[in-house]
This record gives C-alpha cells, structure tokens and sequence, in this order.
C-alpha cells in the first residue's frame, strides 16, 4: 500500500462510529505527578501495569480507537508477554506515539513557549513505525495573559506543528496536532475564542504552506471556555456554541476529524460538552469525538491506586468513562447515566 493509502486507512480506523482517541503519552514528570496525586509511585513497572491495563481492558475497543503513548510504552509488554502496540492491535486500537519533546522558553516573547522536538524526527519516526505506531501527535501550547501569546508565538508555533505534519505524512504516518491554549487563569470565554481562532487560523495557513494533505490531519483543539478561575462555569451549550462558532471559522471542512483534549475540566464536564457539540444543530463537516487523557484516566488511577489487586475495578472505571464519553460522540449522553450506567 503506498504512503496516502496507508494515511487513509489510518484515518479509517481513528474516526470508525462510536469511538474516540485515549491520550495515555504523558512524559516521565507528568505521569509522576498525574499517579503522584493518588499516592502512586511512578516506575517504568508500574506504568507498564498501568498502561497494558489501558490497552487490554476486555471490549475497551469498543470505545478507543486509538490510544497515544509516550515511546517509553512502545518497547513494554503485557503481563502475558505481547508488546502493548501488537496488544492494542488485538483489540482493533490503533497505537500511536507522541514525538515532541516538550516546551522551552520562546526568545522575544516573555511568557511564550515553542514546542522542540524537529531535530532528528524522520529517523525516530522511522523506530516508531517498526514498533508499530501507525499515527502521532504534536502539542503546542498557548498561554493567556495580558501579553500573550504574542503574534510571534503565535506564528512560530503554527511553523513548527505544519513542519512536524509535514514530516509525519512523508512517512505515511498521520499526525495529531494539538494547539492547546491553556485554561489557566481568570479570563473570559471572549478572550478563549479569541486566541483559539488566531491559533487555529495561523496553523491552518501553516499547513497548507507545507503541503500538508488536510484529508489526514486530526486537529487535537482545546475547548472554547472561560479560565478555569472563573465561576460559575458556563452550560455545556454555551461552551459548545462558543466552541463551534470558531472551529467553523478556523477548520476546513477536508479536516476529517476534531478530538477534543480536556484540558483539567472534570470528567463530567468534558463529557457534557462534547454531547453539546454533537447535539448542536448547526453544520459541522467533521467527526467531533475525544482525545482525553486526565477526563478518562482520572477515575482509572483512583480505582487502581497502585494496588494491582484493584485491576477488574480500575478496568471497570476506564469502560464506563469510555462508553459515556462514546455515548457523547455521538449525542446520546445524558447527565443521569453518571449515576445509572
Ligand atoms: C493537554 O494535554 C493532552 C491532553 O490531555 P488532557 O485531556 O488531560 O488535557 C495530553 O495528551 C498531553 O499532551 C500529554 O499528557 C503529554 O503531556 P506532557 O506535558 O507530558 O508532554
């Protein structure tokens, strides 16, 4: 199969009915701290049970159409000794591989970051492929305050996320990218949708500046809301309708699919405000599903807590988020299957 025909079965797979994406890529300080704060230690075997419990939950296919690890996790193997990507193919789950590494300050622009990560990446994609990750993602982050981001940051940044697409596609592989403006702080909603659509617009322009096939593209944006300071919080529709308007403005519709990152909401409010997009009356060309990593793996790790007797239990809380935040992909969640499911 050559490279675009390998893209679109890719992109086949991520976007089937019903299913969504699971982000299980934290870096080693951000799953230390993420198990930290259920008083578990953070070693390369207890993310190996954690992370073969994620991918082998009986009927988590159902749900998980692809899970993102960090590379840490494509060398490791289950309990009965199959790699965890062969694992999640068992279960039709595409694996997939999170290849930046990390912020740094952006020179010029006081508060700014720029995503690393461009040196070397067609070799490590290379690796990657061999261990059987078939799709990556990239995220950039975006701060607001009253001085950022800069339109330096912001146009640096769209550059680097077109330029690791670019680089993805020509190894037939599809890239997430994930401009993540961060909901840190006390600012409105207005000033989310503003810097999310100058975000999104920048990046778009990028991509097609570096040819990048927009047909094998998953945009990984955060929802449009208010800073997470801020209370009360709107209603799953206002987010939705805030969320909505600017992806209109900003996503073109060859996009296949938007999968959303929660960005610290709970796990009932990243539910509820995916339900709200699907149930919205107003035309969206895309599939809006999840890529969720603390609003699946939250409930996971607190029925775990590092005691692995706790495994039926721990899969039992990943099956439930999964299938309401499913029910939400497509519509169908209601508020009251919190309690009834
Ligand atoms: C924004 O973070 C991504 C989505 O997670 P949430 O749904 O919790 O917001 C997530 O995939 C993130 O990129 C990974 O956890 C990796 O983070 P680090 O900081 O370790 O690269």
């Amino acid at each position: 199969m050559d490279k675009v025909g390998q893209m679109q079965q890719t992109i086949e797979r991520l976007t089937s009915p019903g299913r969504g994406i699971l982000a299980a890529d934290e870096s080693y300080p951000t799953i230390t701290k993420r198990l930290a704060d259920h008083n578990i230690e953070s070693t390369e075997e207890t993310r190996r049970f954690y992370r073969s419990l994620l991918a082998n939950t009986p009927g988590i296919g159902e749900y998980v159409s692809g899970i993102i690890f960090f590379e840490e996790t494509l060398g490791q193997k289950n309990d009965d000794g199959v790699r965890i990507p062969q694992a999640c193919e068992q279960q039709d789950i595409v694996p997939g591989i999170k290849v930046d590494k990390g912020l740094t300050d952006l020179p010029g622009s006081p508060g700014d970051k720029i995503t690393q990560g461009l040196d070397n990446l067609g070799d490590r994609l290379d690796g990657y492929l061999e261990q059987g990750a078939l799709f990556t993602k990239w995220r950039n982050v975006y701060a607001i305050s009253a001085d950022t981001p800069s339109r330096q940051a912001i146009e640096a940044n769209a550059e680097v996320l077109a330029r690791y697409a670019a680089i993805v596609q020509s190894r037939g592989m599809v890239p997430i990218v994930e401009p993540e403006v961060l909901m840190d702080g006390s600012h409105s909603l207005e000033r989310c949708a503003e810097v999310t659509e100058a975000a999104q617009s920048a990046l778009f322009a990028a991509l097609r500046r570096h040819q990048v096939i927009l047909e094998a593209v998953i945009l990984k944006p955060n929802m449009v809301l208010p800073g997470k300071d801020v209370q009360p919080r709107p209603s799953a529709e206002v987010c939705a309708q805030a969320t909505l308007r600017v992806l209109r403005r900003t996503v073109p519709a060859a996009v296949p699919s938007i999968n959303f990152l929660s960005g610290g909401q709970t796990c009932e409010e990243a539910t509820a405000n995916l339900n709200a997009m699907n149930q919205a009356s107003v035309s969206k060309p895309w599939v809006l599903s999840f890529s969720y990593s603390r609003a699946l793996q939250n409930p996971v790790q607190a029925a775990w807590a590092g005691d692995n007797a706790n495994k039926a239990a721990a899969e039992q809380a990943f099956l439930k988020r999964a299938r309401l935040n499913s029910l939400a992909r497509q519509g169908q969640y209601r508020t009251e299957l919190e309690t009834t499911d």
